[in-house]
């Protein structure tokens, strides 16, 4: 490895604790009225009687790309889906010229978990902040409604767990990340503490003319940057505990020049052998979160047949598009359906980032090729 430890003015845990304490306070104190002034709005709550009457299921988390197991229409009225997750603050090698971060994720991975519910349903987290990692962590729901997205409600330290239900009254791909106040809010979400749910309608999703959308296959991408410190030598400092890179990542951050910017949590994580799969034929749905800084998603050699580019189901797909905008603190979902076999790179179509920063994947599509589409026909040859 070709990395270097130098030493650091280490950051104590009381430290931690207590500016992201008080700056979590002063945020909230000045959102709660204006959550209270917008309650009057909604439907009428469900009492507590039929609350407790609702089903409940267990949908039990998957890591990324994959979904876990849902159906594309809901079957009956609203249920409560209880899901669980860990937080793990794990040391993460992102590439493989001596890149590390001890990332902050909910259940290991980077992005999060992706969560599946229905339009009225209620999503009921369990929360669990063990007592081995070192930091404070919530979770703020961009699908949810009041209490800073949750993260008011659910602060944990080590050695803590708490519950939030919230109802997913907004449907569309949400993007959620971890926010205990002040620079802790930018330090943990570019530390890998983000994800995103996905709220289908009920009667499932619909093209611009109103016609059903079914996908074969999903996909799920969380778009991560890092701003990783390198010490004099131009080398990545190694660090020997979370948090420990709190300063010299801040210092980082206001430079707004991210050492990487990767798909699903390091560099090739989701290209060569770990390319994603599907054959020709197949509708493939690809939902991409970023919860920091926009991007522009483009699946070089197709297209985005159908893309809620905002994230919002409740508004008809754009169509037939080359390339699409997220905007920072959002997810997006594509879905194409594979015309051709071969590779294909979905990329960040900022190439820069795509390439000398990471953001690519890799699609591997088998099938029979369609000559009518794209044909060869004169192979690469010295001029004439
Ligand atoms: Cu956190």
């Amino acid at each position: 490895m070709n990395s270097t430890t130098i030493d650091r003015p280490s950051v104590s845990r009381r430290t931690f604790l207590s500016s992201t304490a008080a700056v979590g306070a002063g945020l909230i104190a000045a959102n709660v009225a204006t959550d209270a002034s917008l309650s009057a709005a909604h439907a009428e709550p469900l009492t507590p009687t039929q609350l407790a009457a609702l089903p409940r299921v267990t949908q039990n988390l998957v890591a990324p790309p994959f979904l876990p197991e849902h159906d594309q229409t809901a079957s009956g009225g609203a249920k409560i889906v209880e899901v669980r997750m860990v937080i793990e603050e794990k040391k993460v090698s992102l590439d493989d010229e001596g890149a590390e971060i001890w990332a902050f994720t909910y259940n290991g991975s980077v992005p999060g978990p992706m969560i599946v519910v229905h339009q009225d349903d209620y999503i009921e987290l369990t929360l669990v902040n063990p007592e081995t990692n070192v930091l404070d962590h919530n979770i703020d729901f961009h699908a949810a409604t009041g209490a800073l997205g949750g993260a008011q409600l659910t602060l944990i330290a080590p050695g803590e767990e708490c519950v939030l239900r919230f109802k997913a009254t907004k449907s569309g791909v949400f993007v959620y990340h971890c926010a205990p106040g002040g620079e802790m809010i930018p330090y943990h979400v570019t530390h890998g503490m983000n994800g995103a749910i996905m709220v289908l309608p009920r009667d499932g999703l619909k093209g611009k003319n109103g016609e059903p959308i079914r996908y074969d296959r999903a996909y799920y991408i969380g778009e991560q940057d890092y701003y990783l410190p390198k010490d004099e030598n131009d080398e990545y400092v190694i660090y020997e505990t979370p948090g420990e890179d709190f300063a010299d990542s801040i210092d980082m951050m206001k430079k707004q020049n991210p050492s990487h910017i990767v798909f699903n949590g390091t560099v090739g994580a989701l290209t060569g052998e770990n390319a994603l799969k599907a054959n020709v034929g197949e509708t493939v749905m690809i939902i991409h979160a970023q919860a920091n800084r926009d991007t522009r998603p483009h699946l070089i050699g197709g297209h985005g047949d159908h893309v809620w580019s905002t994230g919002s189901f409740d508004d008809a797909p754009h169509t037939d598009l080359e390339t699409w905008r997220i905007a920072g603190g959002a997810a997006g979902a594509a879905i194409y359906t594979f015309k051709q076999p071969g590779l294909y790179a979905y990329v960040n179509h900022n190439l820069i980032e795509a390439v000398l920063k990471g953001a690519a994947a890799h699609f591997n599509v088998e099938g029979e090729w369609n000559n009518d589409l794209m044909a060869q026909i004169k192979e690469p040859t010295k001029i004439a």
